[in-house]
């Protein structure tokens, strides 16, 4: 299956850069369309993606939205079972990550980003600093991101640097973009030494500085 390959993107959309991450791992061009933050969403990208959010993906005659899905497709559409187990425990595991990252630790590494990255800088560029950020919701969202990041450290294995051991998998490239980002945060890692050798591993892995993560 080899549909044009469209990407509704945003430089700073960590969920855009899932995709990046993994269509960089499999060597495969898609066209850049960009979507500004801004609301209101441009009207044609409406028309596309009922939620307005970034990214979508256009193949061929598949469209398809939400990243950890857009990520799936690719791994089936590629039929590379390494990325995306077909095997149940090894898919189970898969998902789980998938699942856990984006539904429990995610949402709670947000208040964070949003008082330190984005309410004191440009909506668009995610660039504000922690000495412009108000120290009462720092200190919230530091509590916050660092019980969120205390469960993810209980959940990944011992010893392996990325999620797939030593090859990754699509949830190392869904985990990658906001884990990057913590860098950013004031966040200690010290105390989750599998969380920050994940980060580093990603935050290094050659598919990923190929696509091109911003701020
Ligand atoms: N669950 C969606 C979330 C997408 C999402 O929230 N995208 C952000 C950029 S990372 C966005 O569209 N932000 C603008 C907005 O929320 O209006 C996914 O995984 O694709």
């Amino acid at each position: 299956m080899s549909g044009r390959l469209v990407l509704y993107d945003h430089p700073h959309s960590s969920n855009a850069l899932k995709v990046r991450f993994l269509l960089c791992e499999l060597g495969l061009d898609a066209e850049r369309v960009h979507v500004p933050f801004a609301e209101p969403r441009p009207a044609g990208y409406r028309a596309l993606q009922p939620s307005g959010r970034i990214p979508l993906l256009i193949d061929g005659d598949v469209k398809i939205g939400e990243s950890n899905a857009i990520l799936r497709h690719l791994a089936r559409r590629e039929r590379r079972d390494d990325l995306h187990p077909s095997d149940p425990p090894a898919a189970a595991r898969v998902d789980w990550a998938l699942d856990l990252w984006s539904q429990e630790v995610r949402p709670q590494l947000l208040p964070l980003e949003d008082a330190v990255l984005w309410d004191t800088g440009d909506p668009e560029a995610a660039d504000g600093r922690l000495e412009d950020a108000d120290p009462a919701a720092v200190e919230r969202g530091v509590s916050e991101a660092t019980a969120a990041l205390q469960v993810w450290e209980a959940f990944l294995p011992g010893g392996d640097t990325t999620l797939g051991g030593e090859r990754i998998t699509i949830a190392d490239c869904c985990v990658a973009p906001v884990l990057w980002r913590t860098a950013r945060l004031p966040l200690d890692l010290a105390s989750l030494p599998r969380t920050a050798r994940l980060r580093d591993a990603l935050a290094g892995h050659p598919a990923f500085l190929a696509a091109e993560p911003a701020g």
